[in-house]
């Protein structure tokens, strides 16, 4: 069997990760696996470190990287033993150097990383989305969104840098309509299918 494509879906809080994942995914037959997602799974379900968990995200840091590269290594394999589309849509990870770092030694050549797709958007929109979102998400409050906002600034463009240095960043503006960042990213997906 062929190893997996691996696209990794960054952008700061609210910029459109999420439902755009989710358009894709239902388009392509992708799988799309939210690392934020399976965070609040573990918490919801009293995880064995589901209090660690939800005490970072209230905080809007970053959850240790053995918690969630293992997170997505187990999603990764059950997913892949039915036998799916070889396709996953990694989204809001890595938000690190440190958590690129052990997801290579952990996951490393399990997976064929094509590209980071990056979801470009002003942070004032960024945060009016979030607060205006009506999926009732503990961290989406005015003081919680701006941490999330700060660590996306401190924590994770240095990692989105990292990946355009090496030539695998691809940038959707995402302050348009929906259907319109669908439109763009679908031309930039056309790559994984080359
Ligand atoms: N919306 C979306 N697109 C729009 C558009 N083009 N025009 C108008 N409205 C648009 O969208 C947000 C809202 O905006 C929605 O209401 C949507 O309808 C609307 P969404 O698609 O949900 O945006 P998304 O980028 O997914 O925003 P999200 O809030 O999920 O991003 P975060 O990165 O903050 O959240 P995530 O769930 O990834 O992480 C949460 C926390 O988990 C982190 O703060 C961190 O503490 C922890 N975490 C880790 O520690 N490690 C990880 O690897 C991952 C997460
Ligand atoms: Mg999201």
């Amino acid at each position: 069997m062929s190893v997996p494509n691996v696209v990794f879906v960054l952008g700061a809080p609210g910029a459109g990760k999420g439902t755009q994942c989710t358009r894709l995914s239902s388009k392509y037959g992708y799988t799309h696996l939210s690392a934020g997602d399976l965070l609040r799974a573990e918490v919801r379900d009293n995880g064995t470190d589901g209090a660690l968990i939800a005490g970072i995200m209230k905080e809007g840091k970053i959850v240790p990287s053995s918690i969630t590269v293992s997170l997505l290594s187990r999603a990764i394999e059950k997913v892949s033993g039915e036998g799916t589309s070889p396709t996953f849509l990694i989204d809001g990870f890595p938000r690190t150097r440190e958590n690129w770092s052990t997801w290579q030694e952990i996951i490393g050549e399990k997976v064929n990383v094509r590209f980071m797709l990056l979801y470009e958007c002003e942070e004032t929109v960024c945060i009016d989305r979030v607060l205006k979102r009506q999926e009732g998400r503990s961290d989406d409050t005015d003081s919680i969104v701006r941490k999330r906002i700060a660590s996306h600034k401190s924590s994770t463009v240095p990692i989105i840098e990292d990946f355009r240095q090496m030539g695998k960043l691809r940038v959707v503006p995402a302050g348009a309509a929906v259907d319109k960042v669908f439109e763009d990213t679908e031309k930039v997906l056309e790559e994984i299918n080359k």
